[in-house]
C-alpha cells in the first residue's frame, strides 16, 4: 500500500511512519515542522535528543530496505502543493496526524486559540477537498481524540462514535436513529476535533470519501521496536506544562525527583494507550477501511482507563517521589468514571499493551538517561482556564 503520513515528524507520526514502512507500506511523510518551531517559541526541548527529520530519514533509508520520503508542506497554507503531491504519489491511505494537539497550548491566549482552530480546521478541510479534487479513491485515517465525548460515561460504556437512540415521534411512536455521540469538548484543541467530525460526516455523505476517525486516548511511552533500532530514530518525549501528557510527565518527574503534579484531587479518569499500540492500531485501520463510503468508521483507540491519582500513587510507590496535589489549572470535572468500548480494534486482533511495571520501568530508564536535559522550570502547567 502507498501511504502518506501527515504530521510524520511528530510524537505519534514518526513511529507510525517507521512501523508502516516495516509493514511494507510505501511511505511519504509530509510535515511543516511546526511542532519543532513551537518548542523554540516555548523555549523547551524534547527530553530525548531528537534528530532532524533529514538525519532520521538519511539513517533509515541507508539501513532499511524500505525507503521513506519527506516533503516539507504546510497543509494549512499550501493547498496546491498538497494536491500536487497527492496526485503524484497516488496514495491508498492518508494518515492525518497534522494538527496542533495540546489542550493547554490551545488555551494559553487568543493567539494560540486562533492558531489551533485555523491550523486544525483549515488543514483538515484542505485535505478533504484535495482528496475530492484528486478524484482518487483514498482512505483517510484521522487521529481524533477521546476528548470529543467528554469524559463522563453516565454509567454505560462510551460507544465507538455512534449512539443508537429512540426518538418519540408523534404519530409514529418510537423511531430508531443512529447519531454521532453528543460531543462535549473541554478545550479549544478538543473542540477542533469535534468540528473535524462534522466535516468528515459531510464529506463521507456528499463525496463518498472512505474515512476512519480514531478516537484515541492519552498516548504514553516513547519508544517502539522501530525507534529503538538506532539512536537517530529516538522518539520525542514531551514533559513541559503545555505538551507533556500526564503519565509521561509523572514518570519524568519521578526520574528528576520532582513532586508529581496532580491537578486537584486527581479524581479525573482518562483513557490511555501505549505508543506501540498506537502504531499497531494505525496499521490495522489502514488494512480495514470502511467498505461503504457513506458513514465514517469511528474506532476508539484505547487500551485501558486510569484515574490520575492512582497513576501518581503507582509511580510514587515505585520510586519514592512525593505527590503534590495542586490547584487544578483546568475547567474539568474533579472526579469522573470512564468506561470505554474498544472492541473494534480487539476484534481486528489488537493485543493491548497494559500499564505494567516493566513498561513503566523502560520509560523511567529513558527519562533518567536524559534527565540532565530537563529544565525543571518548564514543568508547571501555567496555562489556566
Ligand atoms: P505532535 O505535535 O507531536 O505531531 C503533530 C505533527 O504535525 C508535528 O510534527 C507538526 O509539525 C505537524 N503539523 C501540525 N500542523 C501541520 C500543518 N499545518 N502542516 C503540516 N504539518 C503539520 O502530536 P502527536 O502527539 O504526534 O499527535 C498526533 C495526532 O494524534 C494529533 O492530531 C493529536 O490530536 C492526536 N492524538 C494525540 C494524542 C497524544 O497523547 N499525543 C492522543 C490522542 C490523539
Ligand atoms: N493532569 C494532571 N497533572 C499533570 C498533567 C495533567 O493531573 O501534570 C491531568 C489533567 O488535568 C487532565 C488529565 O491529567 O485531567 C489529562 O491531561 P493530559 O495533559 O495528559 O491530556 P489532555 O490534555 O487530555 O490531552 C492529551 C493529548 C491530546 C489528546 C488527549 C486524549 O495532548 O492530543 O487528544 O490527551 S484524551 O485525554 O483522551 O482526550
Amino acid at each position: 500500500m502507498r501511504t502518506i503520513v501527515l504530521g510524520g515528524d511528530g510524537f505519534c507520526g514518526w513511529p507510525t511512519a517507521l512501523h508502516l514502512s516495516v509493514q511494507g507500506h510505501d511511505v511519504l511523510i509530509i510535515d511543516n515542522l511546526s511542532r519543532r518551531k513551537i518548542d523554540i517559541e516555548l523555549g523547551v526541548e524534547s527530553l530525548t535528543p531528537i534528530a532532524s527529520i533529514e538525519e532520521r530519514l538519511m539513517v533509515w533509508n541507508h539501513s532499511s530496505n524500505h525507503k521513506i520520503n519527506f516533503q516539507n508542506i504546510d497543509i494549512f497554507s499550501e493547498y496546491y502543493s498538497l494536491l500536487r503531491v497527492i496526485n503524484d504519489f497516488q496514495p491508498d491511505n492518508i494518515v492525518h496526524f497534522a494538527e496542533q494537539r495540546a489542550a493547554p497550548y490551545s488555551m494559553k491566549n487568543s493567539k494560540t486559540k486562533r492558531y489551533t482552530v485555523d491550523n486544525n480546521i483549515t488543514s483538515t478541510h484542505n485535505l478533504l477537498t484535495a482528496i475530492v479534487e484528486s478524484d482518487l479513491d483514498i482512505h483517510l485515517v484521522h487521529l481524533g481524540t477521546m476528548g470529543v465525548y467528554g469524559y463522563s460515561s453516565v454509567g454505560m460504556k462510551i460507544p465507538e462514535g455512534y449512539l443508537n437512540v429512540k426518538l418519540d415521534v408523534p404519530s409514529k411512536g418510537l423511531v430508531d436513529q443512529k447519531i454521532i455521540y453528543p460531543t462535549n469538548p473541554g478545550s479549544t484543541y478538543h473542540m477542533t476535533k469535534s468540528l473535524d467530525q462534522i466535516m468528515f460526516a459531510f464529506y463521507a455523505k456528499n463525496n463518498g470519501i472512505r474515512i476512519t476517525d480514531l478516537h484515541q486516548g492519552i498516548v504514553w511511552g516513547t519508544q517502539t521496536p522501530e525507534t529503538r533500532l538506532d539512536e537517530k530514530f529516538i522518539n520525542r518525549f514531551d514533559y513541559d506544562g503545555d505538551y507533556g501528557t500526564v503519565l509521561n510527565r509523572f514518570i519524568m518527574q519521578a526520574a528528576v525527583n520532582y513532586p508529581l503534579t496532580v491537578h486537584g484531587t486527581g479524581g479525573q479518569t482518562r483513557a490511555f494507550i501505549h505508543i506501540t499500540d498506537t502504531v499497531k492500531c494505525i496499521s490495522l485501520a489502514c488494512s480495514n477501511p470502511p467498505v461503504n463510503g457513506k458513514q465514517v468508521m469511528i474506532r476508539n483507540q484505547v487500551s485501558e482507563t486510569h484515574r490520575v491519582r492512582n497513576l501518581a500513587e503507582l509511580i510514587s510507590n515505585k520510586t519514592g517521589v512525593k505527590i503534590a496535589y495542586l490547584e487544578n489549572p483546568r475547567k474539568e470535572a474533579s472526579e469522573n468514571d470512564l468506561e470505554v468500548e474498544n472492541n473494534s480494534f480487539l476484534s481486528l486482533g489488537l493485543e493491548p499493551t497494559y500499564l505494567d511495571e516493566g513498561i513503566v520501568e523502560e520509560v523511567y530508564e529513558i527519562a533518567k538517561k536524559y534527565s540532565s536535559r530537563a529544565n525543571l522550570k518548564y514543568i508547571p502547567c501555567v496555562s489556566k482556564w
